[in-house]
């Protein structure tokens, strides 16, 4: 359980992380908000309070041991840069740069940003590739942990099935797989282009536990991802949320999937997350 405290402090990170998120996408004019906003609570409680992390830690035991993150669903990498920001890997002045030729920040997450181990962005690859870390992790008895966050429009990807079964046989425990579960992708509903229900039920039968929340609801999402870690088993955490989350226009609606809000938009959006 989370304290009060500590629930208050990451609410306003988490309304930081939206912010940042609408004037980031806004700043470029390109770049995916509404999975960027559905994933935003889930990021600020991973990253602030479960995540075994440092931005100082360099070529240390400690940065050999650190935790690992994969953003499967790399399109979503706003709310990333945000939460990096936030933790000191880069000064937050530079999430100005989103999406601009040259910098460190694209729109697609790349190692030459600061904290950031692997390039995603083309789906379906994320969990091979938080199997294949895991795996050399275990084999070198290092104890950290691998998160992976995946779309579940993604999910429609075969090659992360494949990875499923991989992680079962290898007994990869170090390994948590969270499903952004927003119930759109992006030109509409999951379930009308190709349903993914009962979800839990197939992952189960792939060998996983299987761990269901309201992904919005910050002490769920620790509950859950503490739980997972500790777990002897590959744990996939499915996070029921809203696409859009905080702006109501937004809210539910695929056409916010990977659109940059005009001025208007951009104010009132803004607005409401205030
Ligand atoms: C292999 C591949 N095909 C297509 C795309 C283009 N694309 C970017 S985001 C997206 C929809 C993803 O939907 P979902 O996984 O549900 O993400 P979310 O709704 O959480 O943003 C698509 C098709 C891509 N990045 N990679």
């Amino acid at each position: 359980m989370l304290s009060e405290n500590d629930k208050e402090n990451l609410k306003k990170l988490c309304k930081e992380n939206r912010q940042n998120v609408v004037k980031m996408v806004y700043n470029a004019q390109s770049g995916h908000i509404g999975g960027a906003l559905s994933a935003a609570d889930i990021m600020t409680v991973l990253y602030h309070k479960c995540m075994n992390i440092c931005p100082k830690w360099t070529k240390s035991k400690d940065f050999e041991n650190r935790d690992r993150f994969v953003l499967s669903k790399g399109h979503a990498s706003s709310i990333l840069y945000s939460v990096l920001a936030q933790l000191g890997y880069f000064p937050k002045e530079e999430l100005m740069t989103f999406r601009i030729l040259g910098s460190r920040l694209q729109g697609h997450p790349v190692p030459i940003c600061p904290g950031i181990d692997v390039a995603t962005g083309s789906l379906g690859q994320g969990l091979s590739i938080a199997c294949g870390i895991a795996s050399g992790l275990k084999l070198d008895k290092n104890p950290a942990n691998v998160f992976c966050l995946m779309g579940d429009g993604e999910l429609q990807e075969g090659s992360v099935w494949e990875a499923f079964m991989n992680g079962a046989h290898r007994k990869l425990d170090n390994l948590v797989a969270i499903i952004d579960r927003n119930r759109l992708q992006i030109d509409g509903c999951t379930e009308n282009i190709k349903t993914l229900d009962n979800l839990a039920e197939k992952i189960k039968a792939f060998n996983w536990d299987v761990i269901e929340i309201d992904g919005h609801n910050l002490d769920e999402i620790y509950d859950a991802i503490e739980k997972a870690k500790s777990n002897p088993k590959q744990t996939v955490i499915i996070a029921n949320t809203t696409k859009g989350k905080g702006v109501s226009f937004m809210e539910n609606n695929a056409g916010w999937h990977g659109k940059a809000p005009d001025k208007e938009s951009y104010e009132r959006a803004l607005a409401e997350l205030e």
